[in-house]
């Protein structure tokens, strides 16, 4: 086992950060941890980041893997995609390189995933920028096509930081809050309508 990944606890929500080099991952998970963001660029290596957020109510600490895509990382890496519970794929508006690259991050979590349906948000992150090249619902249409959620966000102003993390946690939880069986339905809004619920 990886030295890093023992340190990691079994039950907080994992989360990962992938996307071409320089897009900004670490400055969007450092602006939503830390609350500042750095003009300069250092490269990361791979990084732990600990948030604990309140989400409906309920604390829940989030463990975000920050990644940078050096071959001697790999094999964590994938140990992480496959415990992950969520996804933020970054790209920055004023690069088509990196906006293409996520339709082939996207291949690698399927796989890795094995097809599974997982959360995951497309963020198109430096909307501060004035040389865009990527639209805005050119990002949008990619989401969609990908089933994903998607937001615009810049770690140099803090548009969206948060709300990317969170939107993220929320869908996780939508999609594992118990869903009614449709078997159950009739009996339930017997009970809803006799206690004036519906
Ligand atoms: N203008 C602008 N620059 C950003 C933004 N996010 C990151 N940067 C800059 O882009 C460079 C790369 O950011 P970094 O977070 O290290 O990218 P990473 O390699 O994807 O982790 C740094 O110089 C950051 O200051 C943003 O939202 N707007
Ligand atoms: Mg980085």
């Amino acid at each position: 086992m990886n030295r890093t990944d023992s340190f990691v606890p079994e039950n907080d929500l994992k989360l990962v950060i992938l996307g071409q080099g320089a897009v900004g991952k670490s400055s969007v998970t450092t602006r939503f941890v830390h609350g500042d963001f750095n003009e300069d660029y250092n490269p990361t290596l791979q990084e732990i980041f600990r948030k604990t957020v309140a989400v409906d109510d309920k604390l829940m600490t989030l463990e975000i893997l920050d990644t940078a895509g050096q071959e001697e990382y790999e094999v964590m890496q994938e140990n992480w995609i496959a415990q992950g519970k969520g996804f933020l794929l970054v790209y920055s508006i004023d690069n088509e390189g990196a906006f293409q690259e996520i339709k082939k991050i996207k291949r690698r979590i399927d796989r890795i995933k094995n097809f599974q349906n997982v959360s995951a948000v497309l963020i198109g992150n430096k909307c501060d920028l004035t040389n865009r090249v990527i639209t805005y619902d050119q990002g949008k249409a990619l989401a969609d096509e990908m089933q994903m959620l998607f937001l615009e966000t810049s770690a140099k102003t803090g548009v969206n930081c948060e709300e990317a993390f969170l939107s993220i946690v929320k869908d996780i939880k939508r999609k594992e809050a118990p869903v009614l069986k449709k078997k159950d339905k009739p009996f339930m809004q017997k009970i809803f309508s006799a206690c004036n619920l519906i």
